[in-house]
């Protein structure tokens, strides 16, 4: 256990309360990418329970809140003797530890939804299920399966508290005794026994759950509140809402002396952009910029080159505090202009925190521990794979995971699709081929065309990492404005015919669902996210070398009035975005993908208490001036 990466060592309880001793917990996902899960296994590993990779070695299958019946169905049926365990909710384990004891699992709160009583479950299901093992085959009738799937004697409830003391009170029988209990398989079947210790004199312990606590917020803040939540986009933020460390990092305060400058300034001086920039603003990341090309003969490109795998990883598994953690880090390494060989001298440098170690094992070892291991990690392997699919987030990976899928044949041929994770499956290669910068103009060109007999008096600009200047791009981000607008609406008609038209002439292959909230969509309509193939006649290389790739293209409308604003936003790189965003909000303003606002209250939490009034929408310039952020062409916008 714990093969996947080094980590701080467990801090085993007392022997008297390691309540989970002689107890073997399966997870469902087993794994501990999920870092509120990773809390709770360790919490349940230092409390004596052995965490176990098999299903077949474990008395007890923890499953994972958001997952159904139906969802770990196929995954129990890798042990035929499944029935026979003790299922349970995560909050089992932590209320287990809270109480300092083994509670009854038999209690609702912990129930699986959709788990199927004995009396609903077939007479044969045992039987089924032994079919599908290969081990169970020799077994030609297999025992009836126990009717009861959970121990027998309930004795404490978690939940009333109008229960009498003796029958609140319990204990896990003694070890021994349990030993006898054990089944053919060897897993202990705990029992429980009435009275020993009355739950009232067990001092509840409250730490698992304040760490819980903390863990789940941390996690919300990034915007991945748990396992299975895809962040949305919400209308000024975004790239989801900021933690505080995040705060620190994108605006570099963490190397200045004057933490928060910003509270004591008048809101009049700082939107002043006349004057010299303060010195707190100066280190703003949007300040600084960054050019794609920034490693090239960087002292610490080696680093860097490791410390990127490193994130990539992070990024197959969603982990957005790391990727951010990992970004900045990156960004600061960036701009050194001497080797940095040692954690002191990493952790001197501003955004670096806890990577310092790990620059120290880079330089010395040449390698990275934790690199290796999760890259070795199967069940990472398998997630990342699935998040490579197009319309596929964490909480779809997961639960296919849970579903006892493996590969993307399993996926094909096994699993309940819809249209955007067909596509995704079917043209997986295709759209997870970056596209060259000369398709991306031919593509590009292929849509201005038929614009341009629509209505000629309509502009397509190429934003995201194209107008960044990428020599290769991860879709088509195509921004569609045009004098005199000042609402989308007024560009739906246009969108309309364009994608018919285009779709007639089979450019555009699928119009594929937005899979996030588009809150930024108030006018409704105002985006076509879909595929389009280049066409033989506009291929820019050799005839011989055409291939019709579906490509992923973005269309966006915009008014004349918000251009600059959205231009900001789709050009981005995202951390750019979310570090000029910030630097808005410290000046009592607010910029979104529709304009920079002033006169912005915020209450407790920073949360906007009004909209603000329009400063301004249409001039990309402008609202670089008015923030006070010296102008930085799309090229020197790359950061992190
Ligand atoms: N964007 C952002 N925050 C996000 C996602 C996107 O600010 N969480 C902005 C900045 C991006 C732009 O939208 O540059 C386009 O998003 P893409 O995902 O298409 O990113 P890029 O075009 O930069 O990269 P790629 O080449 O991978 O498409
Ligand atoms: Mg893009």
């Amino acid at each position: 256990m714990g093969k996947r990466k080094k980590e701080a060592p467990l801090k085993l309880a007392p022997e008297a309360r390691r309540i989970f001793k002689d107890l073997s917990f399966f997870y469902i996902p087993n794994d501990d990418i999920n870092p509120v899960r990773r809390l709770q296994i360790r919490k349940a590993r230092e409390h004596g329970v052995m965490w176990c990779r098999k299903l077949d070695e474990a008395t007890h299958i923890i499953v994972d809140k958001k997952l159904t019946y139906t969802d770990i169905e196929r995954q129990l049926q890798d042990d035929p003797k499944w029935s026979e365990k003790v299922l349970v909710n995560e909050n089992y384990p932590i209320d287990c530890i809270k109480h300092r004891v083994i509670v009854n699992p038999n209690q609702s709160q912990y129930k699986i939804s959709g788990t199927p009583t004995p009396a609903e479950k077939p007479a044969d299901e045992t039987e089924l299920s032994h079919l599908d093992n290969d081990d169970a085959s020799l077994e030609l009738k297999p025992s009836r399966r126990k009717s009861a799937r959970r121990p027998r004697s309930p004795v404490l409830s978690t939940q009333s508290r109008s229960q009498s003391s003796s029958q609140r009170s319990i204990a896990l029988i003694s070890s021994s005794k349990r030993q006898q209990n054990k089944g053919v398989t060897g897993n202990a079947q705990p029992a429980y026994a009435q009275d020993e210790v009355p739950l009232s004199e067990q001092p509840a312990d409250t730490s698992v759950d304040d760490e819980l606590t903390q863990c789940i917020s941390e996690m919300k803040a990034t915007g991945n509140s748990d396992l299975f939540s895809d962040s949305l986009m919400d209308d000024d933020d975004p790239a989801g809402p900021l933690l505080t460390d995040e705060i620190e990092v994108l605006s570099d305060s963490s190397s200045s002396d004057d933490k928060r400058p910003w509270k004591r300034r008048t809101r009049s001086s700082m939107g002043n952009s006349k004057g010299k920039n303060p010195a707190w603003q100066e280190k703003f990341i949007c300040m600084k910029g960054g050019t794609k090309d920034h490693t090239d003969n960087n002292p610490n490109a080696e680093t860097i080159k490791v410390l990127q795998e490193m994130l990539d990883q992070h990024t197959l598994t969603g982990d957005d505090f790391r990727i951010r953690a990992y970004r900045l880090a990156i960004a600061t390494l960036r701009t050194q202009s001497k080797k940095i060989c040692t954690a002191e001298e990493a952790r001197a440098l501003p955004n670096i925190g806890r990577i310092a170690d790990k620059i120290e094992e880079i330089v010395t070892t040449n390698r990275l521990r934790q690199l290796e291991y999760a890259l070795d990690d199967p069940q990472r392997k398998i997630i990342g794979l699935f998040l490579q699919i197009y319309g596929v987030g964490q909480i779809q990976a997961h639960k296919w995971v849970a579903q006892g899928f493996r590969t993307l044949d399993d996926l094909k041929n096994k699993a309940d699709l819809n249209t955007n994770q067909k596509i995704g499956l079917e043209y997986f290669d295709d759209l997870n081929t970056r596209i060259p910068r000369q398709e991306v103009e031919a593509l590009a060109d292929c849509v201005k065309e038929t614009a341009a007999i629509i209505d000629h008096n309509v502009e397509l600009i190429i934003g995201g990492s194209y107008r960044r200047g990428a020599d290769n791009s991860g879709d088509i981000d195509l921004i569609v404005t045009k004098k005199g607008t000042s609402s989308t609406s007024q560009l739906t008609p246009f969108l309309n015919q364009l994608v018919d038209t285009l779709t007639r002439e089979g450019f555009l292959t699928i119009a594929l669902a937005a899979h996030h909230g588009d809150a930024d969509d108030t006018d409704g309509g105002s985006k076509w996210h879909g595929c389009c193939v280049l066409p033989e006649s506009a291929f820019p290389g050799p005839r011989s070398e055409y291939r019709p790739i579906w490509r992923r293209i973005d269309i966006l409308l915009v008014p004349q009035t918000e251009l600059g604003a959205a231009l900001i936003y789709f050009t981005g790189n995202d951390i750019f975005n979310r570090s000029i965003r910030l630097l808005a909000q410290k000046k009592g303003m607010r910029l979104n993908q529709r304009g920079l606002f002033g006169n912005v209250l915020r209450g407790q939490g920073n949360i906007k208490v009004n909209e603000g009034t329009l400063l301004e929408g249409r001039d990309e310039k402008k609202i670089f001036e008015i923030l006070g952020v010296r102008w930085r062409e799309p090229h020197e916008r790359w950061c992190g």
